[in-house]
């Protein structure tokens, strides 16, 4: 494997719909820089101005390593983490899509040869499943804009986002049996839950690819669209959830979360203190005072 210098393995960018908005976006012209501007601090170059507007909110996160189908080694995931809590912590950032390059794989799982020396003394001790688990604990949310392979971590990662929307052609699996392991980024958990204890026991024991339109039907893949179209699909979602009042986005990505860890009635209880909780916001006053008054809200965050 031809084995990359320093360069990064994560672009973080402020992407551009086309000027006709999500219909444009739609077709798959979105992908591209609107103009340098900055999001969290971060720098994004223009590679494409004309007919562009920015997308409120929105970064996009791209993983770059082509070479590797954009496997996940220990670089890019501290890169890819640095950078969605960079976003996290931004308020102007409401709502984030994570792609890969290229058109053959979101990411092909962890990398194998950097794996492939490990004990279980040194893989406990790398910090690597902390480094997941912080992925898992991003509130602001994340869509997985899925094209090509997305197999082992890569598929994992996928699990970890709030949303996948995928190519009809992608591929999803957890092929780490056929590597004598198994999923340990989240894989058994997070498969289950989406799919089911029989999917999820078939697909594991088996390590068998999982085509999209499967991956959709059994609830893994929220919108299933030609790959041309995917990263703009992805933007305009991001785009729709970035203009709802952040506060109550959070809140409803944190308790559906819940719904898979806590008892029914644990959950249901969690839900009343949230949905009790933004009652003492601004923007639950204004959503309101807007519906009653038919005009557009203005939220604040607050
Ligand atoms: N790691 C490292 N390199 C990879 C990986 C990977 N996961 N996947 C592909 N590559 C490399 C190949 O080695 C190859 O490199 P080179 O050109 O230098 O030989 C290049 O990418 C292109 O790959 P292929 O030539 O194999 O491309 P094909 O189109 O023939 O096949 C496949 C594509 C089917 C995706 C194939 O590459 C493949 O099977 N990849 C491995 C998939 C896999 O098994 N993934 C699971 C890995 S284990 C894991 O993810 C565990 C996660 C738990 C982490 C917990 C950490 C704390």
């Amino acid at each position: 494997m031809t084995e990359e210098s320093g360069r990064p393995r994560v672009r973080v960018e402020f992407p551009a719909m086309t000027a006709g908005g999500k219909a444009a976006a739609a077709t798959g012209k979105a992908a591209a820089l609107g103009g340098e501007a900055t999001l969290g601090g971060i720098v994004a170059r223009a590679t494409e101005a004309a007919a562009l507007r920015p997308v409120d909110g929105v970064a996009l996160v791209t993983i770059d390593r082509r070479e590797a189908l954009n496997a996940i080694d220990r670089a890019t995931m501290e890169q890819l983490l640095e950078a969605l809590e960079r976003l996290d912590d931004d308020p102007t950032c409401r709502c984030m899509v994570i792609t890969g390059v290229g058109d053959r794989a979101f990411a092909a799982g962890a990398d194998i040869l950097e794996m492939s020396e490990q004990t279980a003394a040194s893989i406990a001790a790398s910090g690597g499943f902390e480094r997941w688990d912080r992925i898992a604990r991003i509130a602001t949310p994340l869509i997985a804009a899925v094209k090509g392979y997305a197999l082992g971590g890569g598929c994992e990662l996928a699990m970890t986002c709030d949303m996948i929307v995928a190519a009809a052609d992608a591929v999803f699996g957890l092929p780490e049996v056929r590597l004598g392991v198994m999923p340990g980024a989240g894989g058994t958990q997070r498969l289950l839950r989406a799919m089911g204890k029989a999917k999820a026991m078939e697909l594991i024991l088996t390590g068998r690819n999982l085509p999209a339109v499967e991956a959709e039907a059994h609830g893994l893949v929220s919108l299933l669209v030609p790959r041309a179209e995917v990263v703009a699909c992805a933007l305009a979602l991001a785009e729709t959830i970035a203009a709802m009042p952040p506060l109550a986005v959070r809140a409803a990505v944190q308790a559906i979360d819940q719904a898979a860890e806590l008892p029914l009635s644990e959950g249901l209880a969690a839900e009343r203190k949230a949905f009790n909780a933004l009652f003492e916001t601004e923007d639950q006053k204004e959503g309101m005072r807007a519906f009653l008054e038919k005009r557009p809200a203005d939220w604040k965050g607050r």
